[in-house]
């Protein structure tokens, strides 16, 4: 995905959204008598029939643990494992399956990260550079390392749209920084940051960069050898997969001069009771026995959103978030928190006199399911000098018409509210 990539001007609407909501079990039921808008998929998405099917088939067909056995139902576990590994790594466009390190999610990858490649590097004087906008994930590891090693966090500000300013990061890119790390796409405003200009700029001064992924798989294309990003992190259940599941892509080079981040099982070559040796990559970073359904049922998650188009999928959503700010810009009182000009579908906002989180409720009666809060993101929610949000995060099998009960059940709660 380029920069601009996710936020492409909104086309024809290709996808047969009708049809794709019947692959979702749970649009189908009711909340509080009303059906169910779900617009928290910035939380966790919701998981299609051939992921839930893809996950029972491993354990009613193959329940066997992976990388052990030589029976028959062991080798067909490890088949589908490295089957849903080489999806993975197809796409997100890495060179090899060796650079697919499958995790708990997002926030594991990151912490992985810190502690195996950071943590030995860093000492004091040196830094690491974040921004204003990271969720909690890719900032709280980094405040831990740099306790551990004596370095400093940096941070480059945002402005009052939420977007990042350009000129501050040119300024802190200085000799000391000895990585960036950086939300792809920020979950509490959307904004799709320029990441691949701002890989460009620190790669010039070799500073490795890590993207938090979590919130730019789901909205459209992402190649990580187009990007040149060093680390991409991100997790199955935000992409229409699992819980418990996520990936850490790193350049092979990287991977093999990391030490393990967990001991244990899988990950060892030789063991003596005095010293052990290590696994190839990326077996290396998989101690104990992994979430082999979670993996199978990511594998069918990229699978699935591969077959509806990426692009397709981003141009829905472009539409979506075009016609959500168009509706909640005409209630009075409203006020949008991050209005980048290059957005994903995420729509976080404030009403004058009611509290986002009384909002929110109200709006469950309606059988509208949005989050609000801080959004695991306090730092914004500083800058903006609120305390929370309300935020509806949109995706592809959101339809218009649910925008409009959206904005409608706003326009209600507020005056039931204020
Ligand atoms: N990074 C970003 C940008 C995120 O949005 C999230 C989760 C994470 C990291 C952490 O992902 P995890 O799967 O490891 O927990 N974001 C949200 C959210 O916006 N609402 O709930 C979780």
């Amino acid at each position: 995905m380029n920069d601009a990539a996710l936020s492409r001007p909104a086309s024809a609407d290709a996808l047969n959204v009708a049809q794709l909501r019947g692959d979702f079990p749970v649009l189908g039921r009711q909340v509080r008598g009303k059906p169910l808008i779900y617009m928290d998929s910035a939380a966790t998405a919701l998981t299609p029939t051939p992921v839930l099917d893809a996950m029972q088939y491993y354990y009613t067909h193959c329940n066997a643990n992976v990388h052990r056995a030589v029976h028959s139902m062991g080798e067909e576990a490890t088949a589908l494992y490295e089957k849903a590994r080489e999806a993975v790594r197809g796409f997100i466009n890495a060179a090899s399956t060796r650079e697919i390190v499958f995790t708990r999610g997002t926030t594991e990858a990151v912490n992985l990260v810190a502690q195996s490649y950071a943590r030995p590097r860093l000492g004091p004087g040196d830094e690491v550079l974040v921004s204003q906008m990271e969720h909690h994930s890719n900032l709280v590891p980094w405040q831990l390392v740099c306790e551990q090693t004596g370095a400093t966090l940096r941070v480059i500000p945002m402005t009052p749209e939420g977007e990042l300013d350009l000129a501050q990061f040119e300024d802190r890119l200085g000799p000391r920084v000895k990585l960036m790390a950086l939300v792809h796409v920020s979950n509490a405003l959307g904004t799709i940051n320029p990441v691949r200009q701002m890989i460009q700029r620190a790669h010039a001064r070799d500073i490795p960069v890590l993207l938090d992924g979590a919130q730019g798989v789901p909205h459209g294309p992402v190649d990580v050898q187009a990007l040149d990003c060093d680390f991409y992190a991100f997790s199955g259940h935000k992409l229409f997969g699992p819980t418990g599941i996520g990936t850490l892509f790193a350049k092979e080079a990287l991977l093999e001069a990391m030490p393990p981040y967990h001991g244990g099982g899988e990950m060892i070559r030789t063991v003596t009771l005095e010293k052990s040796t290590w696994n190839e990559l990326p077996y290396k970073f998989e101690a104990g026995t992994p979430n082999i359904a979670g993996a199978i049922g990511l594998g069918a998650a990229v699978e699935y959103v591969s077959r509806i188009g990426m692009d397709a999928i981003a141009a829905h959503e472009q539409h979506l978030l075009a016609e959500g700010t168009r509706r909640l810009q005409d209630v009075k009182g409203l006020r949008m928190i991050g209005t980048a000009r290059h957005k994903a579908s995420v729509l976080s906002f404030v009403v004058e006199g009611v509290h986002p989180h009384d909002l929110g409720t109200i709006l469950d009666h309606d059988g509208i399911a949005i989050r609000t809060g801080h959004h695991c993101a306090m730092p914004v929610m500083a800058y903006f000098k609120v305390p929370a949000t309300a935020r509806a995060s949109l995706s592809f099998y959101n339809t218009p018409e649910e925008i409009g009960h959206l904005a409608e059940a706003v326009e209600r709660a507020k005056s039931v509210l204020s």
